[in-house]
């Protein structure tokens, strides 16, 4: 096992290391990587898990895919000349992800099964304290990578306890059971449940989807590669190269122009409604499926096979919503008994409430979450005041509902990465951001959120906090993000230098 690798940890001892990275999917590895390239080796990367991969890793629901095209979802120095299909399915992704970890040789710095527990800094050390399950660590710098789509939400629904067939969440799919031929209840309605629904529909016996609120879909483009295509590829890189240039700028230009200008929706909403049309011929399930809020405000949705599931003969959709769950069965407000053997809870995930963020512990002895009570703030989405030589990846206000999470990653790297030379190059021991660079960071935000389709559609979502604030999405063209977080700002840090014994 890794821990082998590690036997100072494995022993109980406490391990000192230059940086510890919390998390390997797509961001901790890319930190990892950034690292290595220039020589950098001390450091660590500590999963939970026993392999890399993170979202694509855990979700391996039926019908797991991305809804961003293959080429532009990849590392842009690690090009995969072999994807199958247009829109990769989880299996793809994560053998990529695991191919770049070794290719990059990451893994001899993976300590698998080390799931944070805690982590503190010590100030008069200047020193991450980093408890784990797989022991103790003490770094200079602590990057966390854990994720935002990491942690599954469980509803909070009176008698789900009590349930005495198989409960299992989208992102923690039990394959040892089998669905066949079972009654089976999916609870949500959200980019996995409209991947689950059409994976699983024509094995059950029945299928109830219960729908709180209904999704925009829009059809899918997904279409295998052609085997030539892959040679050619390989042959011509740069060819993938200009694929994916004209994936970004696609993306980046129509679809974020849409969410900042609504009116330029109005298509999108019109080619949504006429895929139910051709897909739904009956009205009264049509109706039900049609949404009332202003496309975009969610996550616009991708597929071909969804409303045909739904509306298959073995399908239900109910709209009344749940009372309670019961040993055998799922009861709606309407009084409706469901005879169910299992349930789906395709629920999502704990994105503005992140569990990492309770356990990171700042400079006054106050959590990430304390801080964070009245909504995620940072510098640069990277930093927070009160917490030094701590960095965040897919933090606040990172997600983009357009385009490549890639793409933003290796932005924030590249910033975190500029950050740490800096400090190396000025001798610093410390490095923390200011309140009012954060107050910044805040405003520019909200400046950029105002009248965009996630604040105005009309819908509750997961991008926006309880405070009903923007805390999770970039509200602009990623390339100004990167533009943003292309150098360290570094007038917006106070660094304390390294006395001779610490360098
Ligand atoms: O989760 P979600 P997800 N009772 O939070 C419903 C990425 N992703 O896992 O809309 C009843 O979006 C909830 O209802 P409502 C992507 O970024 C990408 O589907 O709140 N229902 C909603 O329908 C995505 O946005 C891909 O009214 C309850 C659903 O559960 C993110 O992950 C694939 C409920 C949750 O939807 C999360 O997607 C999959 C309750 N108590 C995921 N609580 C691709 O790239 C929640 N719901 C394709």
């Amino acid at each position: 096992s890794t821990l082998e690798n590690h036997p100072v940890a494995a022993a109980g001892a406490v391990r000192e290391v230059g940086i510890a990275i919390i998390g390997s999917g797509f961001a901790g590895l890319g930190m990892a990587i950034a690292l290595r390239r220039r020589g950098e080796t001390d450091f660590v990367v500590l999963e939970r898990a026993d392999d890399v991969g993170g979202t694509w890793r855990d979700n391996t629901y039926p019908g797991a895919a991305c809804d961003v095209q293959s080429n532009l979802y990849s590392f842009s120095f690690a090009q995969n000349p072999d994807w199958g299909r247009s829109y990769s399915e989880q299996p793809e992704i994560q053998a990529y992800l695991r191919k770049t970890a070794d290719r990059f040789e990451v893994r001899r710095h993976c300590v698998f099964g080390a799931d944070v527990t805690s982590a503190r800094w010590d100030d008069a050390a200047r020193r991450w304290l980093v408890a784990t399950t797989a022991g103790e660590f003490r770094a200079r710098v602590l990057i966390s990578a854990a994720g935002a789509l990491a942690d599954p939400t469980y509803p909070d629904i009176p008698g789900l306890d009590s349930f005495a067939g198989t409960v299992m969440h989208s992102a923690r799919w039990d394959h040892a059971h089998d669905l066949a031929g079972e009654r089976v209840a999916v609870i949500g309605t959200g980019a996995s449940a409209i991947q689950v629904v059409p994976a699983i529909q024509p094995v059950v016996g029945s299928i109830a989807v219960y729908q709180r609120t209904p999704a925009w879909v829009v059809p899918r483009t997904d279409h295998p590669v052609k085997p030539w295509m892959r040679r050619l590829y390989r042959v011509v890189p740069r060819l993938q190269n200009a694929i994916r240039a004209f994936l970004y700028l696609f993306r980046e230009f129509l679809v974020i122009g849409m969410a900042k200008n609504r009116r330029f929706l109005k298509p999108v909403g019109k080619l949504a409604r006429a895929h139910l049309h051709r897909q739904v011929r009956d009205p009264k399930l049509r109706k039900a499926l049609t949404p009332d809020y202003t496309i975009g405000c969610k996550r616009i949705l991708i597929s071909n096979d969804y409303f045909p599931a739904v509306a298959a003969p073995n399908a239900e959709l109910v709209t009344a919503g749940i009372a309670e769950v019961r040993p055998h069965s799922i009861v709606t407000r309407d009084g409706v008994e469901r005879p169910t053997d299992s349930i789906v809870l395709a629920t999502g995930f704990h994105v503005t409430d992140l569990p990492i963020a309770g356990k990171i512990c700042g400079r006054d002895g106050r959590t990430l979450a304390d801080v964070w009570s009245a909504g995620m703030v940072s510098n640069r989405s990277a930093t927070v005041a009160g917490f030094p030589n701590l960095f965040l990846l897919v933090g606040p206000n990172v997600g983009v509902g357009h385009t490549s999470m890639v793409y933003m990653i290796e932005s924030q790297v590249a910033y975190v990465d500029d950050a740490l030379q800096t400090m190396d190059a000025e001798g610093l021991a410390v490095l923390e951001t200011t309140p009012e660079a954060q107050e910044a960071w805040r405003s520019l935000i909200a400046e950029k959120s105002k009248g965009t389709v996630w604040l105005a559609g009309g819908c509750a979502s997961w991008y926006l906090d309880e405070h009903g604030h923007n805390t999770t999405l970039w509200p602009d063209f990623t390339f100004r993000f990167r533009r943003l977080t292309r150098k360290l700002d570094r007038e917006n840090y106070v660094g304390i230098p390294a006395v001779p014994a610490e360098r």
